[in-house]
């Protein structure tokens, strides 16, 4: 079993995705263990995707996660980092496979619906950005 952090950004929540997004959760055996919702300050974005402060999208980047609500997830599976991913498809809507979250709602490469992490230590890092132990269900 593993664990990632899924976000679903300020433009789909917006447009009324959740519900979308969380059906292709459920029907693909990944787990909701933690849900929160959450409006980013600007500086809990930039600190958040502190790994990117150096591509000329940041500012962008943060402003837009910081622009409304988001909801933010914990997600348990197995092989979900990957699996997830998959749902997701490419950053660039336009790359993204048919059927993919992002080829399938997004409209824009920064405001591209969902976030997942990219490997297992970097989920850790986000999964305690968000969460503590509490807010987890074991
Ligand atoms: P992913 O979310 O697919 O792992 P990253 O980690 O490379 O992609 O980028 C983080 C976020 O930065 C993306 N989800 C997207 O919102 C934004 N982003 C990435 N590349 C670009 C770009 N070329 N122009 C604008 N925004 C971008």
């Amino acid at each position: 079993m593993e664990r990632t952090l899924s976000i679903i950004k300020p433009d789909a929540v917006g447009r009324g995705l959740m519900g979308d997004v969380i059906k292709r959760l459920e029907s693909n055996e990944i787990h909701i263990i933690g849900m929160k919702m959450l409006h980013m300050t600007r500086s809990q974005a930039e600190g958040f995707y502190a790994v990117h402060r150096e591509r000329p999208f940041f500012s962008s980047l943060c402003d837009f996660m910081s622009s409304g609500p988001a909801l933010v997830m914990v997600l348990e599976g197995e092989d979900v980092i990957k699996r997830y991913r998959s749902l997701m498809g490419a950053t660039n809507y336009k790359d993204a496979k048919e059927g993919t979250i992002r080829r399938d709602f997004a409209t824009d490469i920064e405001k591209n619906v969902v976030h997942g992490s990219d490997a297992p230590e970097t989920a850790a890092v986000e999964i305690n950005y968000f969460f503590n132990s509490f807010e987890i269900m074991t």
